[in-house]
């Protein structure tokens, strides 16, 4: 009956646009950092490494940017895989100078001036601290991660890492204020569900901006 198949055909029209067959394919985490006195967090980098330790490597090519405008780099905190490079362009009409001391990836781009773009490989994991030789108070974070997993959280903390395929996780999280080891956990997360996560950061009080290197690098 043509009816009949019409609406069989609507039907699966319908589910495959709700998402309902990808969602057969994989969980999610929903993740929710508070500070040791419980308040939400603002630019925390979580992550889910599968506990087997497979992970899935960048693909070759992937890019991100941060800005340097307004003598400020955007974003703060900017979390890519290990593989990724990240475009450093100069919005401003004076010219930067960027760079990192940290260990996972040290750097020094040229002096450069408006409209003009520097670009760095980032292939190791870790917290990379980046500053401008010209403007002391210039300071932000590109957090590489080793897997594909990861999520910044927004203005109430929250984060929602999706695609996950079935399997236990060790989610952890990191802030650029944070004191001492990342905070972890495992959770194992089923092909079609979601994992609700808390994760408590402990972060010291910041009174302005701290220049690269100045942080404890030994807490990564
Ligand atoms: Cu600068």
């Amino acid at each position: 009956m043509a009816g009949s198949r019409r609406t069989f055909w609507l039907i699966i029209t319908l589910l495959a646009a709700t998402g309902a067959f990808t969602h057969a394919y994989a969980g999610s985490v929903s993740g929710r950092a508070v500070s040791q006195d419980g308040a939400p967090v603002t630019d925390a980098v979580l992550t889910a490494v599968p506990a087997d330790g497979g992970i899935v490597a960048a693909k070759p090519g992937s890019k991100a940017v941060m800005i340097q405008e307004g003598k400020q780099f955007i974003p703060y905190v900017l979390a890519v895989q290990a593989g990724t490079t990240v475009d450093f362009p100069n919005h401003d009409s004076f010219r930067h100078q960027v760079y990192s001391f940290s260990t996972a990836k040290t750097f020094e781009l040229k002096l450069y001036g408006s409209g003009e773009i520097g670009s760095v490989l980032f292939d190791k994991p870790g917290a990379v601290p980046v500053g401008c030789n010209i403007h002391d108070n210039m300071l932000a974070y590109v957090y590489v991660t080793p897997g594909p997993h990861f999520a910044l959280t927004g203005a109430e903390g929250a984060a929602q890492l999706k695609g996950l395929p079935a399997g236990t996780y060790t989610i952890s999280a990191w802030h650029p204020h944070q004191r001492g080891v990342s905070p972890s956990q495992q959770v194992t997360v089923s092909a079609d569900g979601d994992v609700e996560v808390k994760v408590e950061l402990r972060l010291r009080n910041t009174r302005g901006q701290r220049k690269p290197g100045a942080f404890d690098e030994k807490a990564y």
